[in-house]
């Protein structure tokens, strides 16, 4: 039997390319080739390659907010791009390889129009491929797509790994689940993802949460379960990693890694202990939550590796988090925040903008608590994610079209109500860049605050400068920056 996995292109106004490690499907290519199936793993998003494409109709209301003429550091989006290969690569792909199966994976809602158009391609052209999908979206719209489109064979549900294996004929051992297997890099170029110049890999440690935020997909995907790997597994793992594929720099994706302290206090001794020279760099970039984070953890994860700590805050309004059942309060916040800061990491803070029932002032509200500390500020412009309570909720109340799956996503900003316009979401897009901004200039000449004069001594250009647009980056950002001190608005810059 012969099995292609394809990660599949993505086509959106930016990639976020440093998190496209295929590991999903390498989990998947490792169980089947242990099973003694011949197995190629095809990473369409790797090495990285955009091209510009046409937007799609659905977004034709996004153009009065980007332009590729906007120019700056505080620029919102321009051109939307297909990330990868395109299908005609892909259909030759397949033709060199001419498998039996073709497993994709599935997991964005916002992106299934381009898994769509590519199986009915290979449908066409190579009618006796099955094609298999699974994912998060393959989970969620199970029944929908079956209805909806002829060109898949099978679709899986959820991280079941026996579902697959029956389809193709094989039986489950329990030696093959997620807690014992570990992914088989040599089934891609380990080469090609790199970080700071140097080689880069997910892992994951855990998978699933306990918590029930009310606007996760997790449970959604892994039911109410928290399995955690053994830290000896993880050890073999990066060790693998480390000797024969030279990668320096591991970025664990798990959904809540630190919500069992004593397992990953566990963890953090045992990467201590194996990796004494301390040359390698851990991120959580997909955040932390840091209920059960305190001074002697944060303590042992910087001398593990970690130098960035990613918090997923999602909002400061501590009334907001209790109903979404967020499981800290801002006390917690700062505590952590401080001590963090003492240790010396790199703070970046995830918040959403525009959650069902936030409005205006508690959005500006969070921004202005979070400008006193010194941290990157990471928004995300909230998108609904099918298999949440709030998604289910937005569709009762008529605010959202179930079916209109290209949408979900932020950067088009999907949801709008009566407290929060898109005008004003792409207002705070904006804002929220110019505060980052305005933030990076304070590191980069040690500056204590940031205030009109001070900015004055940086750059004396002004926003009516004639021809603003050809000045430096940096000259552009710091008019458009004294123009929001002097009379609170933000001006866009465009070239001509
Ligand atoms: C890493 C990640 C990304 C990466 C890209 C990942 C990639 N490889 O393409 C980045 C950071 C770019 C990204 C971006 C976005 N993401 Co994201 N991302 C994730 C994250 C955190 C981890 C994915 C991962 O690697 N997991 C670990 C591996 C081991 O698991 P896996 O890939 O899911 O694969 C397993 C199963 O899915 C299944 N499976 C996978 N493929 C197949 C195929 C078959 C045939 C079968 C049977 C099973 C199967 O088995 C695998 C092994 O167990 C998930 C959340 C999560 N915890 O999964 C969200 C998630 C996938 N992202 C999501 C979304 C929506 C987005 C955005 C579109 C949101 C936005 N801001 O608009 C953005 C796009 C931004 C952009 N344009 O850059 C949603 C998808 C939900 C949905 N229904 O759409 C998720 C689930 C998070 C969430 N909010 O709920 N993301
Ligand atoms: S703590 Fe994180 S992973 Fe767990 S349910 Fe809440 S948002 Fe999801």
């Amino acid at each position: 039997l012969k099995i292609l996995l394809i990660q599949p292109p993505i086509e959106d106004f930016y990639l976020t390319e440093v998190r496209t490690y295929p590991l999903g499907i390498l989990y998947l290519a490792t169980m089947l080739k242990n099973h003694g199936i011949d197995v190629s793993v095809l990473d369409c998003l790797s090495p990285y390659k955009k091209k510009t494409i046409p937007l799609p109709k659905e977004f034709n209301y996004i153009k009065k907010y980007y332009t590729e003429k906007e120019v700056g550091p505080i620029k919102l989006f321009g051109q939307y791009y297909r990330f990868g290969l395109s299908d005609e690569d892909i259909l030759g792909k397949v033709k060199e390889n001419s498998p039996d199966f073709i497993l994709i994976t599935a997991n964005f809602t916002a992106y299934f129009n381009v898994i769509a158009n590519l199986a009915k391609k290979i449908k066409n052209k190579f009618q006796h491929t099955k094609i298999i999908i699974g994912g998060y979206h393959a989970t969620v719209y199970k029944d929908n797509i079956e209805k909806k489109y002829s060109c898949f064979d099978y679709i899986v549900k959820g991280s079941n790994e026996t579902n697959l294996l029956d389809i193709l004929g094989y039986s489950f051992s329990s030696n093959f689940c997620f807690s014992k297997i570990i992914p088989d890099r040599s089934l891609i170029n380990s080469q090609l993802y790199k970080m700071h110049g140097q080689n880069f890999s997910f892992l994951v440690a855990t998978r699933g949460c306990l918590q029930n935020c009310s606007f996760c997909t997790v449970a959604s995907m892994y039911g109410n379960n928290y399995v955690v790997r053994e830290a000896e597994s993880i050890l073999q793992e990066m060790l693998d990693l480390y000797t024969n594929h030279q990668v320096r720099v591991f970025d664990f994706e798990d959904d809540n890694l630190s919500f069992n302290k004593e397992w990953f206090e566990k963890l953090l001794d045992a990467i201590i202990k194996i990796f004494p020279e301390k040359d390698i760099i851990l991120y959580a970039m997909n955040g932390i939550s840091i209920e059960n984070l305190s001074f002697h953890l944060l303590k042992k994860m910087k001398e593990a590796g970690f130098r960035n700590l990613n918090i997923s805050l999602v909002t400061a309004q501590d009334s907001l988090k209790e109903k979404l059942k967020r499981p800290f309060k801002n006390e917690k916040f700062e505590e952590i925040i401080t001590l963090a800061k003492k240790l010396g990491y790199e703070i970046t803070v995830y918040f959403i903008v525009g959650l069902p029932n936030q409005k205006k002032t508690n959005l500006q509200a969070t921004i202005d608590y979070l400008s006193k500390f010194d941290i990157l500020l990471a928004p995300s412009f909230y998108y609904p994610p099918p298999g949440t309570k709030e998604f289910d909720t937005l569709v009762e109340n008529n605010v959202i079209d179930p079916n209109n799956w290209i949408s979900f996503r932020s950067s088009v900003f999907p949801v709008e109500t009566k407290d929060f316009s898109r005008e004003e979401q792409v207002y705070f897009f904006s804002y929220i860049r110019l505060i980052n901004f305005m933030s990076s200039l304070k590191m980069k000449y040690n500056l204590v605050e940031i205030n009109y004069e001070k900015l004055e001594l940086l750059s004396n250009i002004t926003i009516d400068f004639p021809a603003i647009e050809l000045c430096k980056e940096e000259e552009i950002g710091i008019a458009q920056a004294k123009e929001f001190l002097k009379n609170s608005v933000i001006k866009r810059i465009y070239s001509r």
